[in-house]
């Protein structure tokens, strides 16, 4: 039997946490439509997903292309970025009630890109206790209502196959083989039918026909669950769930047939996106990468099409398309829609870019949690390094980087450690980099007034330089900045030089006597004599500077440090780790509650010392399984605790 298909060339995102196996079952998926998939390292080791994978294959004769995300929370972004461009996400969790809250950033990460999903319980050969236990945690972390397709058939405590809910047949897995069709395990008989009288139930709301079978307490038929399933999945409001072992290649052709069925066009994946239909040819960049002598690549979805090798799309020409049949690239002269290739040579164009249309939707990149300066090696490089890191913030709109002028430092902002280390490794031999902390920009005020007195007086040879300057310094309230005035009556100092005592006041409360530019400050000239020979703005400008050192040592100078109002969000079981990290940091806990648009978690207010903020998000991770983010925002200058500038 050859099957013949109608289906264009579809692309599903594999998304999830960190390791519960995206990659493997990436593997088996492609080794189950034909195709040998290379990985580096072997089976069994976990390579941290750091990087999105691409690869083209076809299932029963249908075009496909799966795109394997990272499940890091630092990489976050471009799993995203992945959903953006696809038809469905399997969202891959592992089979453990207690770890199912790591599976709703996934969750969440669908539900606000509106795509359709399939939940993939990985790792079914390590369940230690009930698949109903393992739905229920995973539904409390969804908004969409999440329906188990399969049930597992145990054999004492092996899990041996499955049964599936709507045709109610029963398949025994074989190890790294397709499952086989098996007669019916009868001691599975109640377990069966009150698992699909649950399925029956949920998907009755959606359907009237459904319901008046229940009512009437008839057994609906496979037809009469299937409708309503895969409608409540188009609309996402619903998720099916499946059963594998991505190791053992159990479930994995189930998957494939599921996808099969439910996975949208992409003429209307692209109708979501409010794409008119068009004959143009029309891609989305998902992804940037530096494909060493190749180039920039930039990898998209085709919205619409054909699409040639050398076609203009919106003034860029493209110069070379490559398909990845397996993974590995292939050049080709023409692809058709729905396809996910990469594109040579469009310069101008950056990650989310759509060419062929105005821009379709495309999520913005998260505010940063993690920041290092970076500095060359060697201080030649400091031009290729500025270059560099453009570069890397094109490939990945997550990076971002800064010049801070008051701290003289080039500073890189991502999601992480781990997101940062992984970029600059890209640099690679591009050129070396030491990284740092970043510095906090401490300021300084005085808490005394003091009046003081500063004279020059320069005999050197014939012309002389002469100034004689009296100001006062006083603090002023917190924010007011610096602030000059001029009480000069009776032309103790002509006019004309006032200005330049001004501007030198204002020059030297740039550095404090603690190092640190002095703010809310007001210096006022009361006083000054002048010779009408020897007088300049050179003169008067070097006398109120002596005057200002002087003063603002003497005027009980204080650091002023920093302080930022954080908002950090945890699932609630993590309220209280989330408040005692935030004491730990010198923070004053304003109040927490619960998050409206996210049932479970809540946000902790604080003002935490910007100074206590820069791994912040590291032992925030390492408390919540991952999960705890945070935003953050200038509040205000407080007095610091004497010298502890960083
Ligand atoms: N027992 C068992 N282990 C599995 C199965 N599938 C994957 N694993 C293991 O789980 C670990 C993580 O697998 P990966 O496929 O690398 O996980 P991932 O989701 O791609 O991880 P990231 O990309 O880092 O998010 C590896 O050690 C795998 O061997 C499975 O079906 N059963
Ligand atoms: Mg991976």
């Amino acid at each position: 039997m050859s099957p013949t298909t109608t289906h264009g060339p579809r692309c599903a995102a594999l998304i999830g946490p960190y390791g519960s196996g995206k990659s493997a079952l990436f593997d088996a998926m492609l080794l189950a439509s034909g195709q040998a998939a290379r990985r580096a390292g072997n089976g069994r080791a976990h390579v941290a997903g750091t990087e999105l994978r691409v690869a083209s294959t076809s299932f029963l004769g249908d075009p496909w292309t799966l795109l394997d995300c990272p499940g890091s929370v630092e990489f976050a972004h471009a799993a995203a970025c992945a959903l953006a461009v696809a038809d469905i996400a399997v969202i891959v969790v592992e089979p453990d009630p207690a770890r199912a809250p790591m599976a709703a950033p996934a969750l969440r990460m669908a539900e606000e890109a509106g795509i359709p999903a399939l939940l993939f319980v990985n790792k079914l050969d390590t369940l230690a206790g009930t698949v109903r236990d393992v739905v229920e945690a995973l539904q409390a972390q969804s908004r969409r209502r999440l329906l188990l397709r399969q049930v597992p058939w145990r054999e004492g405590e092996r899990i041996v196959g499955y049964v599936d809910l709507i045709s109610e047949r029963a398949w025994r897995y074989r190890e790294g083989a397709a499952s086989e069709p098996a007669p019916f395990p009868e001691a599975m008989r109640g377990r069966e039918a009150e698992a699909r009288a649950a399925l029956a139930e949920a998907l009755a709301d959606a359907d009237d026909a459904l319901l008046e079978a229940l009512v009437e307490d008839r057994a609906p038929d496979a037809a009469a669950l299937y409708r309503p399933l895969h409608a409540e999945e188009a609309a996402g409001h619903a998720d099916a769930i499946l059963l594998g072992a991505a190791e053992h290649a159990f479930g994995v052709r189930r998957l494939w047939k599921a996808l099969r069925h439910d996975t949208p066009e992409v003429a209307e994946t692209a109708a979501r996106h409010a794409l008119a239909e068009g004959a143009d040819p029309v891609v989305q960049v998902y992804r940037t990468v530096q494909a060493g002598h190749a180039g920039r690549l930039s990898h998209v979805r085709v919205w619409r099409g054909p699409l040639k090798d050398g076609a203009t799309l919106d003034g860029q020409r493209v110069g070379g398309i490559w398909r990845f049949p397996g993974g590995e690239p292939a050049k080709t002269p023409e692809v058709a829609p729905g396809e996910v290739v990469a594109l040579g040579r469009l310069d101008g164009v950056a990650t989310g870019d759509t060419l062929g249309a105005p821009r379709l939707p495309f999520p913005a990149p998260p505010a940063p949690t993690y920041a290092l300066a970076v500095e060359p090696e060697d201080r030649k490089d400091e031009v290729k390094l500025g270059a560099a890191l453009q570069k890397l913030s094109e490939e990945d709109p997550s990076l971002i980087v800064a010049q801070y002028a008051e701290t003289s430092e080039t500073v890189l902002q991502g999601q992480g450690e781990q997101h940062l280390r992984a970029a600059l490794d890209r640099l690679g031999a591009t050129v070396k980099v030491a990284t740092h902390r970043p510095r906090v920009p401490f300021r300084e005020t005085i808490r005394q007034r003091i009046r003081h007195h500063a004279r020059l007086k320069r005999q050197t040879g014939g012309h002389g330089q002469f100034a004689d300057v009296t100001l006062e310094v006083a603090p002023l309230p917190r924010g007011e900045g610096f602030r000059f005035v001029d009480k000069i009556v009776g032309g103790a100092i002509p006019r004309k030089f006032i200005p330049a005592c001004g501007e030198a006041a204002e020059e030297a409360a740039k550095k404090g006597p603690l190092g640190n530019p002095v703010v809310d400050l007001e210096v006022t000239l009361v006083d000054g004599g002048f010779h009408s020979v020897d007088s300049s703005d050179m003169a008067f400008a070097t006398a109120t500077r002596m005057a200002m050192q002087e003063a603002l040592a003497k005027a009980d100078p204080v650091l002023l440090e920093p302080v930022e109002h954080v908002a950090v969000s945890v699932p609630a079981i993590f309220t209280p780790a989330a408040q005692r990290l935030l004491t730990g940091r010198r923070g004053q806990i304003l109040g927490y509650a619960e998050q409206p648009d996210r049932p479970g978690w809540d946000e902790v207010e604080a003002m935490v010392p910007a100074a206590e903020l820069h791994d912040l998000i590291l032992e925030l991770r390492g408390q919540t399984q991952g999960l705890g983010t945070y935003r953050h925002r200038f509040d205000h200058l407080a007095e610091g605790r004497g010298g502890r500038a960083a």
